[in-house]
Parts: C-alpha cells; structure tokens; sequence
C-alpha cells in the first residue's frame, strides 16, 4: 500500500490520485502541458469526456490535441 504524503509547498488542487510512475495510463494527471497548448490536465479539454461542458475528467486520458486549450 501506497500512502500519499501531502508536501506543504503543494498548492496544487486536490485532484485525484497522481502516479508518479509511467504506466500506460494517459498524461492528463502529471500536471504537465504534455501538448503545449496551454492549458494542462483538468484545464485540457483533452481530459474531458465531454470537452463542451467540461465534464467527464479522466487522468487517464491523453493531452494531444494543442489547438483545444488556448
Ligand atoms: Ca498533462
Ligand atoms: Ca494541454
Ligand atoms: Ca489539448
């Protein structure tokens, strides 16, 4: 069991459950701008089921499209 350990210099939203070891999972919970578009993880229209109303989050989805998150 895995036990997270909250730093105190994180101020980053309380989101889900981050890895922190590459698996094959998406990279829309690494708090990255993995496409360079501007806007990372739960600000990435890539990450949303429903990009339109931003609803549907899923880290495990993958950032690839730069043009949806200017
Ligand atoms: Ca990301
Ligand atoms: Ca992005
Ligand atoms: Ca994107």
């Amino acid at each position: 069991m895995w036990f997270i350990i909250r730093h105190p210099c994180s101020g980053g939203a309380d989101s889900l459950l981050s890895s922190n070891d590459d698996s094959n999972n998406g990279n829309c919970g690494d708090g990255i701008d993995n496409d360079n578009g501007g806007k990372a993880d739960e600000d990435d229209p890539d990450c949303y089921a429903n990009p339109s109303t931003f609803q549907g989050y899923d880290p495990s989805r993958t950032e690839a499209n730069r043009d949806n998150d200017l």
